[in-house]
């Protein structure tokens, strides 16, 4: 039985969610907000299907897609930029590849313990987040 991702998580912590943001191009005046939201995850997961809710007070960002199958993000809200990503699993970790224009996107996630963590990566830049269940 795979990890149960399910459930609704608020973000506790942020590491180097600046440098992850700059890796994106997002301007100053919007890093400036975003880097204090708390942004709060809805995570649906039956079988191999997932949706993610990421709700913010400024933006907020949907994604659905299916273990394996290739789905095109826009991105609304965030950078804009399109991409196609995949989503696997590597042992309990759920990980996505974001291709496109920007080298090395991505991101993972996994518990550990009663946490839920991201990690989100562009070129060299490492952002880590970590959640607590509401
Ligand atoms: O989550 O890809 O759970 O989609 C990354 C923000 C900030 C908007 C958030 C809104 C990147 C302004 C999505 C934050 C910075 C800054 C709340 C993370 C871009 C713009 C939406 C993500 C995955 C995995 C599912």
């Amino acid at each position: 039985m795979p990890v149960d991702f399910s459930g609704t998580w608020n973000l506790v912590c942020s590491d180097n969610f600046e440098g992850y943001m700059l890796a994106l191009g997002i301007d100053f005046a919007t890093r400036k907000i975003a880097k204090r939201l708390k942004p709060q995850k809805v995570i649906e997961q039956e079988g191999d299907s997932f949706s993610i809710q990421t709700t913010s007070a400024f933006r907020s960002y949907f994604v659905q897609f299916k273990i394996g199958e290739e789905f095109e993000e826009d991105n609304k809200g965030l950078d804009h930029r399109k991409c196609k990503s995949v989503v696997t699993w590597d042992n309990d970790k759920l990980v996505c590849v974001q291709t496109g224009d920007k080298k090395n996107r991505g991101w993972t996630h996994w518990i550990e313990g009663d946490q839920l963590y991201l990690e989100l990566c562009c070129e060299e830049q490492v952002c880590t987040q970590i959640y607590k269940s509401a």
